[in-house]
């Protein structure tokens, strides 16, 4: 038979089948994958085969994964060989941004950028709390509205308080796998719950919030996006991935000299700076510094380029 992943609790994972019926599926033996060993190589999103064990009880065995469109890893905070993959198959990735309480910060935004364009999942900005936009507030999302979707990012604003553009952002979710990012506090709870409300997620407001402390692991999950009516359809209207209590990915395996391919507007004049290897730093006849000063590119986004790059350790291989 064959299924999908939607969440992962460790050695077990829940997956559903394309009629909707749901199997507790494990792995037997150790699976190598695109050159990765891992004890753990199934993530959510992944399309898997499997073998009921005990139908009585829904319980399966993984006997193959499928290969991945594309994936997200994670690099582990505290060994750096380590990496965990998060949600393949991926069809956009959504990041929730504020620009009050809390704020998110233009190198954030830049850096998860970055990410998708590495991982090839296309990224939609999503700027919430719109509600709570005074004049600086508005400025700032227009001039960032201009900046992003200039160089290709759809840009949406939307307020879980009074909803507005909550209908056009539903419909970006139509027919795809969504993966849901953002700083803590941005309102995804507020966003999923707006969407499902079946779901009932926890908001931060909670008073007595009896948290399991930040450091509680949290594992991806996907949601079905209900449809017009709950019958049983093959394909759900589209899916959501949630990943609480992950605040960033890793940049994992980019080098200094692609990191500018991850910048589309300095993709664009890739091969045409005097250096072929030209970090668009020092370098004489540079054509992407030369379309900072010419205002064709952003100064923003070339400090958010210098700033990463810097923090790109060259590898000594
Ligand atoms: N004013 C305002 N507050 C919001 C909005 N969305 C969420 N919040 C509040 O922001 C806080 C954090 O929201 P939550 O959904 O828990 O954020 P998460 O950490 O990203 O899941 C809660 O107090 C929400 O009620 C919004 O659009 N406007
Ligand atoms: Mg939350
Ligand atoms: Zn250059």
């Amino acid at each position: 038979m064959t299924g999908k992943v939607y969440k992962s609790t460790g050695s077990w994972y829940v997956v559903k089948t394309g009629s909707g019926e749901t199997w507790n599926a494990r792995l037997k033996g150790v699976f190598k994958l695109d050159g990765i060993t891992s004890t753990n190589p199934v993530a959510v999103g992944d399309d898997i085969d499997f073998e009921p064990e005990n139908a009585e009880d829904g319980t399966a065995i993984i006997t193959e994964i499928h290969d991945r469109k594309n994936y997200i890893n994670r690099q582990s905070p505290s060994h750096r060989m380590q990496h965990h993959i998060v949600a393949a198959n991926i069809d956009q990735s959504l990041l929730v941004v504020t620009l009050k309480e809390p704020r998110t910060s233009q190198g954030f935004i830049d850096r998860w950028l970055v990410t998708c364009e590495a991982y090839h999942v296309p990224a939609i900005l999503l700027f919430n709390k719109c509600d709570l936009y005074r004049k600086k507030e508005e400025d700032r999302f227009g001039e960032w509205k201009e900046m992003y979707e200039a160089i290709g990012y759809r840009v949406y604003r939307m307020s879980m308080q009074t909803g507005e553009g909550l209908s056009a952002v539903r419909e970006l979710l139509r027919g795809k796998i969504s993966l849901l990012s953002g700083h803590s506090g941005v309102g995804k709870s507020s966003f999923l719950n707006a969407i499902f409300p079946a779901l009932r997620l926890k908001t931060q407001d909670v008073s007595g919030w009896s948290g399991k402390g930040i450091h509680t692991t949290t594992f991806a999950e996907m949601f079905d996006l209900p449809g017009k009516d709950q019958e049983k359809i093959a394909e759900p209207v589209g899916r959501i991935i949630d990943t609480p209590g992950m605040r960033e990915f890793g940049l994992v395996d980019i080098t200094r000299q692609e990191l500018s391919g991850y910048f589309p507007e300095m993709r664009a004049l890739a091969g045409q700076c005097q250096f072929n290897n030209c970090l668009h730093r020092e370098e004489p006849g540079c054509v992407v510094k030369e379309a900072v000063r010419e205002g064709n590119i952003a100064e923003d986004r070339y400090v958010s380029y210098c700033t990463i790059l810097d923090s790109i350790e060259e590898h000594p291989y």
